[in-house]
């Protein structure tokens, strides 16, 4: 719990926590973080895109690992447990091994991800998708918000752009990957549970939207003449909501919305924003997203102003891995708690790693489900239970061909 406060305090935003990828707040961090896993016993260094990587040598030096973590980057005043606590909690694990002068028959991983939340450069999954080696490189001249390409801010943080390739590992080093990390969702608090085992990673689909209309005096033009661009997107907003409650179990959401020039008294000329659309099942997400698009088109040809969306970024559901599932719901039980499979309407950074590794995830509660959200709180017990049932999981992992 403590190190999750300290972590906390490396952050751009007084009084909260905002702690973007490639930023002096994740470099601070990332160096706090290696020091905890040189504690352990681990080998720690930045990959080429800036993941932290950890790592303890099982029986002999250079076998396949376990691969374990979760990201270091936060949203805009996030909360302090959303992704640091599974990697903090991975420490935690390889520090009991270490103490026990324990070594199994892998090596251990533990990856504190940089950019799994994508509010740098509006692209998610960057320091996972690195090490799967799926990352576009294209993505080197995505822009942040101040206009930096990741291509400048990965050498303002002394990386190495042209090197981005070799941050990725191969499917032969990975036997698995298994992330903690909070529910960010209320079941498990409904239940009365401390831990939960997920099954899958529900899909999703963002997109940007920009309207343009025709800026305009706000005291002269007459409300008929008007071509109002934040007008047409408020009423897209409404839209998205609409389209979104119209598919069970499908959620869409309209996180950032613009108004440009932004004066009091000029008429939008522009407005942007962006929609994110989720669902446990990708045809019903494709079939939500179809309709915002149509629906959106369709508001702002009635209104006269122009548009232009496009889909930014598109993940299926990704399954976690049967065997896996197993094997975390078998630690479960054998700390005495009740085992609970359910679904994670958030993603996380194994949407990418599935390309590499068979993966498996579990959940620990956090009160009222509160995530994305300086509120995010968790039990120190709850920590602990999902701390111990890891270290399980890991002594009772055998890699899949040996079991
Ligand atoms: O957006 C998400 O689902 C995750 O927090 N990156
Ligand atoms: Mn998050
Ligand atoms: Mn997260």
């Amino acid at each position: 719990m403590a190190r999750a406060d300290e972590l906390a305090a490396h952050s751009e935003q007084p009084g909260g926590l905002t702690r973007v990828s490639l930023s002096p707040e994740y470099r601070a961090a990332s160096e706090r973080v290696m020091g905890w896993m040189r504690e352990a016993g681990m080998t720690a260094r930045l990959d080429a895109i800036g993941n932290v990587a950890g790592r303890y040598e099982g029986e002999r030096a250079g076998l396949p690992c376990l691969m374990l973590g979760s990201h270091l980057d936060t949203v805009r005043d996030a909360g302090r447990y959303d992704g640091m606590l599974g990697v903090i909690c991975a420490i935690e694990c390889v520090q009991a091994l270490h103490s026990a002068g324990r070594r199994l028959p892998f090596a251990i991983e533990v990856l504190g991800f940089t950019d799994e939340e994508g509010v740098r450069f509006g692209v998610t999954l960057l320091g996972s998708r690195a090490l799967a080696g799926t990352l576009d490189p294209a993505l080197l001249e995505a822009k942040d918000r101040n206009g930096m390409t990741m291509a400048e801010a990965l050498r303002g943080f002394g990386l190495d752009p042209a090197r981005i390739g070799t941050a990725a590992r191969s499917r032969g080093e990975l036997l698995a990957y298994a992330e903690l990390h909070i529910e960010q969702g209320p079941v498990l608090e409904a239940e009365g549970l401390p831990v939960g085992v997920v099954t899958a990673i529900n899909g999703y689909t963002r997109m940007r939207v920009s309207i343009e209309g025709t800026a305009g005096h706000a005291g002269t033009v007459p409300m008929a003449l008007r071509r109002d661009a934040l007008a047409a997107a408020a009423e897209c907003v409404l839209a998205v909501e609409r389209a979104a409650a119209s598919e069970p179990e499908v959620v869409a959401t309209v996180g950032r919305l613009e108004a440009l020039p932004g004066a009091i008294n000029v008429i939008p000329g522009g407005a942007r924003f962006t929609v994110d659309v989720r669902a446990p099942d990708d045809a019903r997400r494709l079939r939500a997203a179809a309709r915002i698009e149509k629906e959106i088109s369709s508001i702002c040809a009635r209104r006269g102003v122009a548009l232009a969306s496009e889909r930014t970024q598109e993940q299926g559901v990704t399954a976690c891995s049967p065997w896996l599932i197993e094997r975390l719901a078998r630690a479960v039980e054998g700390e005495g708690l009740r085992v609970r499979r359910l679904p994670s309407g958030a993603g996380h950074d194994g949407m990418a790693l599935q390309t590499i590794a068979d993966i498996g995830m579990l959940f620990v509660r956090c009160a009222n489900g509160i995530s994305h959200n300086p509120a995010e709180a968790i039990r120190a017990a709850d920590a602990a239970a999902g701390a111990r049932v890891l270290l399980r999981f890991i002594e009772e992992f055998r890699p899949r061909e040996l079991q």
